[in-house]
């Protein structure tokens, strides 16, 4: 009776074995939802804008929504508006693997930035129920809300958002706020979406690269060594506004030009110290804006990104040290607010290695890696182990109507993805 037993056993785990080795994802599936989904705040020119919490947005986490509900997920949403879906594994006392992403865009963006990573989710459970596989531990598959925005729906679940992110007029003109009880967030549950350290066994995000590294050197998968550490002021420069016409060049406080030599200040700083640190001026308004009038007030961002979070502070005092010059040159007075703060993180090792051997498995190259973008996964790395897998960016362009990646490479994405789950699987 044993011996039969026995052999039973033997022949369920090489049956599952088998089931698990003929697991690929489907290009064309993933293509065909991937085009659907883009179809959501479609641009006349292509790409999309899918800003968090407009009508685009919304229809836009209905689509995916419905695709988790017809893959059998049971589908909530939490305080912060993270769409959350679940698949039961076979012993509920084991801790939860989530992988996801996000599908807001930034203004005139593409289809690939989040998406790839949510509906190549969504495909890995598609897959499962196909190949009739449960898995020991419990399955979430997770789309954050406002990721562009600040990543507000991770930085909610790790219990960080805070009364300012909330009170922050977003890109779609709402607050915070507003924004995420229209996506269903009730923040009055906001506590309720904190999820705990050891409450996940691992958090994974399947992403495009973003950038040029693996389609220039025609690697199919990257490994996420760590992930950059974004740090982003809103700045206001008061000047005074006065005619332009009348008012001769020394007698100006003109809030443009503070900020035209900030502008390159940051520039400068950046570049002043040896490293990958990058720094970015990316919006910028003049008041009260006519052609006539001198400036009397500027509002502009400033972000600066590494891995190092003591690099960013240091090039910082820099830039602080070059605008109190600028404010005696120009008569102007310019005051940063911190708005954003995201720590860089560091992938787990034991993750890397497994999405490395999957990816070996497959026969597909692969690249060790750092992230220069930002992602969700840098703030699930706050209470949970974290992977991400990146798949090749056509000439590296992303945050545009350009951005594109082939059915392929993100189908080799995703069977990477569900290879290193099912690779977590096995581990208690
Ligand atoms: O800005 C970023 O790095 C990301 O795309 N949100
Ligand atoms: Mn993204
Ligand atoms: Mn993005």
């Amino acid at each position: 009776m044993c011996r039969i037993l026995f052999l039973f056993g033997v022949l369920i785990f090489y049956l599952n074995a088998f089931a698990q080795s003929g697991l690929h994802a489907k290009p064309e599936r993933m293509e065909s939802r991937i085009l659907a989904l883009g179809m959501f705040g479609l641009n006349p020119q292509g790409g999309v804008s899918r800003i968090a919490f407009s009508e685009a947005d919304k229809q836009g986490r209905a689509y995916v929504t419905g695709l988790m509900k017809s893959a059998g997920l049971v589908v909530r949403i939490d305080g912060a508006g993270n769409i959350i879906g679940k698949r039961a594994g076979k012993n509920p006392l084991l801790q939860v693997i989530a992988f996801g992403s996000h599908i807001d865009s930034v203004p005139f963006g593409g289809n690939y930035d989040g998406d790839v990573g949510v509906i190549g989710a969504i495909e890995c459970i598609e897959l499962l129920n196909e190949a009739g596989i449960t898995t020991e531990h419990s399955l979430e598959v997770i789309v954050f809300s406002d990721e562009e925005g600040g990543l507000t729906g991770s930085t909610a679940m790790i219990g960080r958002l805070k009364e300012n992110n909330l009170n922050q007029t977003s890109s779609s003109g709402k607050t915070v706020r507003d924004g995420l009880s229209e996506l269903g967030g009730d923040l009055a549950k906001l506590p309720n979406a904190v999820r705990q350290k050891g409450e996940l066994f691992a958090f994974l995000e399947l992403h495009i690269e973003q950038g040029a590294i693996l389609y220039n050197s025609k690697i199919d998968i990257g490994v996420v060594e760590g992930i950059v550490g974004i740090e982003q002021w809103d700045v206001t420069i008061e000047g005074k506004a006065n005619h332009a016409g009348t008012t001769p060049m020394n007698l100006r406080n003109d809030a443009m030009l503070a900020a035209a030599k900030l502008t390159i200040a940051v520039n400068e700083s950046v570049k002043s110290m040896p490293g990958a640190q990058v720094g970015t001026v990316g919006r910028i308004k003049a008041e009260p804006g006519a052609p006539n009038v001198i400036p009397g007030k500027v509002t502009m961002s400033v972000e600066l990104r590494d891995l190092s979070r003591d690099k960013i502070l240091s090039v910082f005092e820099k830039i602080k040290q070059r605008a109190a010059e600028i404010e005696k040159e120009s008569g102007t007075h310019i005051d940063f607010t911190l708005a954003h703060s995201n720590l860089p993180a560091i992938t787990d090792k034991k993750i890397q290695m497994l999405i490395a051997a999957a990816a070996k498995e497959l026969g597909l190259s692969y690249k060790m890696m750092p992230s220069g973008a930002g992602h969700d996964t840098q703030d699930l790395a706050v209470i949970a182990p974290v992977g991400m897998i990146f798949v090749p960016s056509k000439d590296g362009i992303s945050h545009s109507p350009d951005e594109y990646s082939s059915p392929k490479d993100m189908a080799n994405g995703v069977t990477v993805l569900l290879r290193t789950i099912l690779a977590l699987d096995k581990q208690e």
